[in-house]
């Protein structure tokens, strides 16, 4: 196994932003990705779980050193640009990593890979200025992104936003398209919706677009018609970088430590004994 000094060494040269390293980057791991499923059976060893980065590439460096010489595989929840410092060279990072060392590191896709998002939030204007017209290759890279995560040992799933009304069983989600702009209406809530208590079923969510809120009742069907026990999801901000919903069924992250105001910033790590223990970034 490399080093990880060694694996980092790219990203330390001035040319790890240049739009032709990017954009060799970009075709490279846009096919390591589309030969993964969209839900990734996530192997029996110790797992880290990373909320939002939102371009915090110094928490995610942290991260990778704390962990790397373990082995423990990364599960990364999406939302990897927009707003934070250092967008280009926090995702270009985690795909160099994807492509290097495919099965260590699994990145989900977050709300935040789209397009449209990406043209409101500074994604697109960080990527204009520092790599030029490379808009495309990204939004073509995000589309292969895999949409959730289960360990089966651990009985954990993981998604960047929650579950979705239309999902019975989370093997229907290998059959979701990959669209550059989710507009399937599971693929879209898997990436939006909130869990939120004292709420029944499903209902509608103040972030618009068709994203929903979810009750107890429907989260404690889904974890029991699917074998499950603990929903690991990210999405939202919470400053101390974790909220627990219903009793523990779900876990909420957030991994990056700015975000308008001093977060901070926590993981998950789970033994290889289903022990959690959250971990400040
Ligand atoms: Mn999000």
């Amino acid at each position: 196994m490399n080093a990880v000094n060694d694996l980092f060494w790219p990203i330390h040269q001035a040319e790890v932003s240049s739009p032709e390293w990017t954009e060799g980057l970009l075709a490279r791991v846009s096919k390591v990705l589309s030969r993964e499923p969209r839900l990734i059976r996530l192997p029996d060893s110790p797992l880290v779980f990373v909320g939002d980065t939102h371009g915090d590439w110094e928490a995610t460096k942290s991260l990778l050193r704390k962990y790397w010489d373990s082995p423990t595989t990364f599960v990364f929840l999406g939302d990897y640009v927009d707003r934070g410092p250092n967008q280009v060279e926090n995702i270009n990072l985690l795909f160099e990593l994807k492509c290097q060392t495919p099965e260590r590191l699994i990145l989900l896709r977050g709300n935040h890979e789209t397009r449209s998002i990406n043209e409101r939030y500074g994604f697109y204007s960080e990527v204009k200025e520092r790599v030029g017209g490379l808009t495309e290759a990204y939004a073509s890279s995000f589309r292969e992104l895999p949409l959730a995560a289960v360990s089966k040992h651990q009985g954990i799933f993981a998604v960047h936003g929650g579950i979705a009304e239309d999902l019975d069983y989370i093997e229907e989600i290998n059959d979701l398209p990959r669209e550059e702009e989710p507009e399937n209406t599971v693929t879209f809530q898997l990436l939006w919706n909130d869990p939120k208590e004292k709420i029944q079923g499903f209902k509608q969510n103040c972030r618009g677009g068709g994203s929903r809120l979810f009750g107890r009742d429907v989260t404690e069907k889904f974890l029991e018609e699917n074998h499950l026990n603990l929903i690991v999801r990210a999405h939202e901000v919470f400053e101390q970088g974790y909220q627990e919903f219903f009793g523990g069924l779900v876990i909420s992250l957030f991994s990056c430590r700015h975000y308008r105001r001093p977060i901070e910033g926590k993981v998950l790590h789970i033994d290889g004994d289903g022990g959690q223990q959250l971990v400040s970034v």
